[in-house]
């Protein structure tokens, strides 16, 4: 291909060593730029690093690649549909590949969640969830109906939405006003109460009679919509305590609020069933989802909804668009391929059964870590599981951050949040595996500060 010479030019002189220009996603830029951490391919539960290192990959990348990495089928999928149509707009046109991603992911959902609205990022479902709520009330006359309710230490992505719902104070502080009407449920998180629990504990489900304050305070009339991850995943996996979603339904339900659960992270089988709302046995009005959907081999996202919130908007003349949202990507091809390729995998494979399945030795693996240094609670549901250490006082996430260097330096990936280590394997992780990171981890923790 031709190449004109100012082009040319800039090419010879672009440094491809330089790390400068690429501003990096929550990442301590300076640090990393001192010492980087450069991945070059996947495959199965393994990342090689520029190195040519083998590094375990015990958070299935940011908790999405649930089927383990460079899926031939998922792969070839993308590849055949590259070729075939790269884009097809979705504004007033359809593809029929996208169609049958939203029939089957319905098929995959609680009974009564039909509708799939696709978007690219967890971020975007959440924003999208939230617009359909306000819209879905507006549109059945409780126009007043514009506040939402999130949780302490929740996480919804990163659009003004999802950072006004989400409950992270660092997240928020340095953008302003955000969403208007926002109030937040407390966190569930208690040492004193539930260190060391296996699955969900026993305390903590009166936490969700805030709600009810809450709803007093504002008179329920005007709260649109509730919104958690049914396991708060990015805050370090806070297992819900047992009965608490059941309260929160109950209480939604009670006042006419929508449930939205975000289902991110929970989604595709890391609780060893389809969505968390199944493992849980409770229907939401709405499920975010992201991340498993698609492997995370092409970026997507969506949001399933009930099929009387689908119906509560067709509205206006026939011609008309009853909903004024969506994005230039929304069911990407490439994204439907990916998504249509994973669901077979995860079927054929039996990946969420599996999942189920080693549950209970990722349970042992890690809570035989308590006693070791520094180790203040371990907590563990599905496929993920939590080691949280105290922190050095003064330096908050100093501990955890030495840590995750130490286990990347030892052949580990491992998520951080502040001082908590976070494992997400890929849902294909074999017992061995476990044992590695778990190893790999105490061996860590007994050379830190
Ligand atoms: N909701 C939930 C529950 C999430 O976990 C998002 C929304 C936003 O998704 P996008 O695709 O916009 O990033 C998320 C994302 C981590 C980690 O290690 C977690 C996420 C993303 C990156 C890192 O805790 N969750």
């Amino acid at each position: 291909m031709a190449v004109d010479a100012t082009k040319a030019a800039s090419l010879a002189h672009a440094n491809t060593n330089d790390l400068d220009p690429w501003f990096m996603p929550f990442t301590p830029n300076r640090a990393f730029k001192q010492e980087p951490r450069l991945l070059v391919s996947a495959e199965g539960m393994y990342y090689t690093t520029k190195e040519g290192r083998k590094i375990l990959d015990s958070s299935a990348g940011l908790w999405c690649v649930n089927a383990g990495h460079g899926r031939k089928r998922i792969v070839e999928a993308v590849q055949a549909q590259v070729a075939t149509m790269d884009f097809a707009p979705t504004f007033q046109m359809g593809h029929p590949g996208a169609f049958e991603l939203a029939s089957r992911i319905a098929a995959l959902a609680p009974p009564g969640l039909d509708s799939v609205f696709f978007a690219n990022s967890g971020s975007e479902a959440v924003d999208t969830a939230l617009k359909i709520a306000l819209a879905y009330h507006r549109s059945r006359g409780q126009a007043e109906r514009v506040r939402f309710v999130g949780r302490e230490r929740g996480y919804h992505g990163v659009g003004f939405g999802g950072i006004s719902v989400g409950g992270i104070s660092g997240n928020r502080k340095m953008f302003g006003s955000m969403l208007p009407y926002v109030d937040h449920l407390p966190h569930t998180h208690n040492l004193q109460e539930m260190a060391y629990s296996r699955g969900q504990p026993e305390w903590g489900a009166h936490l969700a009679d805030d709600l009810e304050r809450i709803c007093a305070l504002h008179d329920p009339s005007t709260i649109a919509a509730v919104i958690v991850e049914p396991v708060s995943g990015s805050t370090g996996v806070l297992v819900p305590p047992v009965g608490y979603l059941e309260k929160l339904r109950a209480i939604t339900e009670k006042h006419g609020i929508l449930l939205i659960f975000d289902e991110v992270i929970t989604g595709f089988g890391r609780l060893g069933k389809a969505f968390a709302s199944e493992y849980f046995g409770i229907t939401p009005d709405m499920m975010t989802i992201a991340k498993g959907m698609t492997n995370a081999t092409v970026p997507a996202s969506g949001v399933v909804l009930k099929q009387d919130i689908y119906d509560g908007l067709m509205n206006g003349p026939e011609w008309g668009i009853e909903l004024a949202h969506g994005y230039t990507y929304s069911a990407h091809p490439l994204a439907v391929a990916a998504g249509l390729a994973t669901l077979d995998v995860y079927k054929e494979e039996g990946l969420f059964e599996r999942a189920a399945g080693l549950a209970p030795v990722m349970e042992d693996a890690v809570h035989s870590l308590k006693g070791e240094p520094h180790v203040i609670d371990i907590r563990n549901i599905g496929l993920m599981a939590a080691v949280e250490l105290a922190p050095i006082p003064g330096q908050p996430g100093k501990r955890g951050y030495d840590a995750f260097l130490k286990a990347y330096e030892a052949g580990v990936y491992i998520r951080l949040s502040g001082d908590t280590l976070a494992f997400s394997p890929p849902l294909i992780a074999e017992k061995e595996h476990f044992e590695v990171m778990v190893e790999t981890l105490r061996k860590v923790l007994q050379t830190l500060d």
